[in-house]
């Protein structure tokens, strides 16, 4: 069941599994099997052990016991091996978070999950939680005034679950990707504020309960210090459509979780500490706000201080907020060398350890392949190759990096 879109009523079938490359050194093997139609069962074997009458669209777990005790995961089906489907590999970034009850999470696309089987396998495999890289933006959903169009959200959001995986809601209030009646109509501020809050209050009623979290309002401040004067928002509104946005999205949904998300504050900085000082007057003032959002779109070139930034993003985590990093990726300067994708994957590992440290929550990438990211057109081309698969799906050793920082 995990990889849509396998039916769960394929006939049985036998799966032999691998040894692992010393068995011996291994006391046990455990195959956990998460039935497709719900329930786990654990199978004790041994190496070359064959799983019988299952469906093809089972999900296994290997978990080999080390002859000291210590569980790793193992072995892999053979169907796997042959390229199989209906079954995930067993190390995947997915099962590293899952065991650190961690989200790992990429932006994607409900087009090319429809249109790229390997695309689709690769997301629902890798990752346990998703956000749409566009679709849920005001522009999609609400294209023309008080019509609703969340037939591609709705499709991304029923992918998610037939893979478990959560999804974070990005985004209602944005300076971009504003559908142009919302921002053109010169509104006065009292309608201003109704079109904000007849938007929040439809997007999240209609996603009620299945989606876990919002970025309620998406990069509100300025690089230079102090709020972005140009977002139609502050221009239609004034400074506080910030805090009406949280309040509104509380109104809708007492439930769900709502973060602000934002750039440029993954190092220690004025960004960071505006943002800082914005989110604790919420606090102080009762404006309701559950987590802030980092985003951490930087260049490979930029090394991060692994204690500096923790600490950064654990004095927000002190004041009782979920942290997110929502939307990572780190493009490479052409020309691109194997000395600089070994950095990458450094600097991914070094990433990782910041959130670990912090405290972080979920860990979400801006895509997951290098065939589809916005970094190359945004850079004019001067960067590239900023996700952890190359554009076969192939795992890159960013990947490799991550997983083991997962791992570990
Ligand atoms: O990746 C998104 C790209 O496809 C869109 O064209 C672009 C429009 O501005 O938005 C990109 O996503 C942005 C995200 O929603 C907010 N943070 C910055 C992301 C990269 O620009």
């Amino acid at each position: 069941c995990l990889l849509m879109p396998l039916s769960c009523t394929s006939p049985p079938r036998t799966s032999r599994f691998f040894s692992p490359k010393t068995p011996e050194s291994f006391a046990s093997l455990m195959i956990r099997v998460r039935r497709c139609g719900g329930g786990l069962h654990d199978w004790p074997g041994k190496p070359g052990f064959e799983l019988e009458n299952h469906g093809a669209a089972d999900e296994y777990v290997h978990v080999w016991t080390r002859a000291e005790g210590k569980k790793r995961a193992g072995c892999r089906p053979a169907e796997k091996k042959r390229g199989g489907k209906g079954m995930i590999a067993d190390q995947t970034l997915r099962m590293a978070a899952d065991r650190r009850n961690l989200l790992v999470g990429a932006a994607c696309s409900p087009h090319l999950i429809a249109r790229e089987p390997e695309y689709a396998q690769t997301l629902a495999r890798e990752f346990n939680c998703l956000v749409a890289e566009n679709c849920m933006k005001a522009a999609y959903v609400q294209p023309e005034r008080g019509r609703f169009d969340f037939g591609p959200a709705d499709r991304l959001v029923a992918f998610a679950e037939e893979n478990r995986m959560r999804v974070r809601g990005h985004t209602l209030v944005w300076h971009n990707q504003m559908p142009e009646w919302m921002k053109t109509a010169g509104f006065s501020r009292e309608e201003a504020l109704g079109v904000m809050r007849d938007h929040i209050r439809g997007v999240l009623a209609h996603f009620k309960g299945r989606v876990f979290c919002w970025d309620v309002v998406n990069e509100a401040l300025a690089d230079g210090g102090g709020w972005r004067m140009k977002s139609p928002w502050f221009q239609m509104i004034g400074p506080d459509y910030v805090e009406a946005a949280f309040r509104f999205a509380r109104e809708a949904d007492p439930d769900v979780l709502l973060f602000y998300n934002d750039y440029g504050m993954d190092q220690p900085g004025s960004k960071a500490d505006e943002c800082y000082r914005m989110v604790r007057d919420f606090l102080d003032r009762g404006v309701p706000i559950d987590g802030v959002g980092f985003q951490y779109h930087l260049g490979v070139e930029n090394h991060l201080d692994r204690s500096a930034c923790a600490a950064n993003v654990r004095r927000f985590r002190e004041l009782g907020l979920a942290v997110h990093f929502t939307e990572m990726d780190m493009g490479i300067r052409k020309p691109i060398t194997d000395e600089l994708r070994s950095q990458q994957a450094s600097e991914y590992a070094n990433r990782v350890g910041i959130a670990l440290d912090a405290g972080v929550s979920a860990l979400v990438f801006w895509g997951f392949t290098d065939k589809y990211s916005w970094v190359p057109s945004f850079t004019k081309g001067e960067y590239d190759e900023p996700l952890l698969f190359d554009s076969s799906y192939r795992p890159k050793p960013a990947w490799k990096a991550v997983f083991d920082a997962l791992a570990s």
